[in-house]
């Protein structure tokens, strides 16, 4: 039986329970912000050994919970090793993003592509799910995570990053059935994924679609939107006697909210570009919200980030049903003092708002 939870503050928010203050995590918590992330990576050779290893993933999870009073810890590892264990060949190469060696872009390849066995291929993942939630001790919460079908499909096919997701575009307006079919291997895949990461421990998910937003209207729903509701409704939403609960974040999907919070989900992330409190309107009661700090306003003075938080609560309202979190990933050259700062102004100025 696994250890009760010591700090359940961000669970219950999800569940939009009443909670005494507003819990916060970031996104990209552990990461080269950190010196002693870019110490165990250096360690670990690549970024690659680093998620592979379940003794320097866990380390690397802890290492921002050591410095920080979070509320959640977040399962160390990239959403692109999903593509890596279909046969697409990822690698990082020392200061440049991902790469695939094969990335899909012919029919025959796209016609090869299947669904892994992910219990061999991606059995390094769940021994760091056991192996973190062993270490946390009942911390905090551990989540698990993937990328939306959609954004996989976009490294899948441009092979790397993009500024423009042209090639993943033109095959969505010539060949969309092309599109469809690697969307749909990939939405079966993401579900036995984090399953698995359920049945290694996850307490909460997470489906990260970063590029859903450069979708036009309408193609959003039909080849982002529609994927991820399959996902959800395939996913397990107990375990250990409690509700596992599910938080959907399309990067730019400001405009989306209430077709994303009809898939389903529990909670939804939202960017910076949002304002808290009309969307809190357009959700009503379905559905938590999470996010919108902007990172870049870490850059900022204590002061100045001690404003925004209290902005940002302001905006959200008195009662339940929010995490703090940054409207995206915290950048590389973020000097940690200030994320002290903006974790402890969330637990300090939140207490009013749940009296
Ligand atoms: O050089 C390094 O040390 C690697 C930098 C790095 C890190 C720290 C990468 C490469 N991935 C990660 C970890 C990571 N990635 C986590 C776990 C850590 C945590 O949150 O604390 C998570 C949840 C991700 C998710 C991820 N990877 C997303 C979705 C979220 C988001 O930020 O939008 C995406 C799009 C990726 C792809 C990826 N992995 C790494 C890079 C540099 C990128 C972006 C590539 C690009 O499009 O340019």
């Amino acid at each position: 039986m696994a250890t009760a939870l010591k700090n359940d503050v961000f669970l219950r928010a999800l569940m939009r329970e009443p909670v005494p203050y507003t819990p916060v995590w970031l996104m990209r918590q552990a990461g080269r912000y950190l010196p002693e992330y870019r110490a165990t990576r250096a360690q670990a050779g690549s970024f690659l050994n680093l998620c592979k290893s379940k003794e320097l993933a866990t380390e690397v999870t802890l290492q921002p919970l050591e410095r920080f009073p979070l509320d959640a810890a977040i399962l160390f590892s990239d959403i692109l090793t999903v593509p890596d264990a279909m046969g697409l060949g990822l690698s990082f190469a020392e200061g440049e993003g991902p790469r695939f060696a094969h990335p899909l872009r012919d029919e025959t390849a796209i016609r090869k592509l299947a669904v892994p066995d992910v219990g061999s291929e991606l059995q390094y993942v769940f021994d760091a799910v056991s192996s973190i939630r062993k270490a946390l001790d009942g911390r905090v919460p551990l989540i698990g995570f993937s990328g939306s079908p959609f954004t996989l499909a976009c490294y899948m096919i441009e092979g790397s990053g993009s500024d423009s997701y042209s090639t993943v575009k033109t095959m969505l307006y010539d060949r969309p059935e092309l599109l469809h079919h690697i969307l749909d291997v990939n939405a079966r895949t993401v579900i036995d994924y984090l399953n698995a990461q359920v049945d290694a421990g996850a307490q909460a998910l997470m489906i990260f679609d970063t590029w859903g937003g450069a979708l036009a209207a309408g193609k959003y729903q039909e080849f982002s939107l529609a994927y991820m509701q399959r996902v959800v409704a395939g996913l397990k939403r107990e375990a250990e006697g409690r509700r596992v609960p599910v938080i959907l974040f399309t990067k730019g999907g400001g405009l989306w909210l209430e077709d994303m919070a009809a898939t389903g989900c529990d909670a939804l992330g939202v960017d910076w570009t949002v304002d808290l409190g009309a969307a809190r309107q357009r959700v009503g009661s379905q559905v938590a919200l999470q996010g919108n700090f902007d990172p870049v306003a870490l850059m900022a003075s204590p002061s100045a980030i001690e404003a925004e938080v209290a902005r940002l609560l302001a905006a959200y309202g008195t009662g339940t049903g929010h995490i703090f979190n940054l409207g995206h990933g915290i950048g590389q050259f973020t000097p940690s003092d200030n994320v002290s700062v903006l974790v402890e102004s969330v637990h300090k100025l939140s207490k009013t708002y749940h009296l």
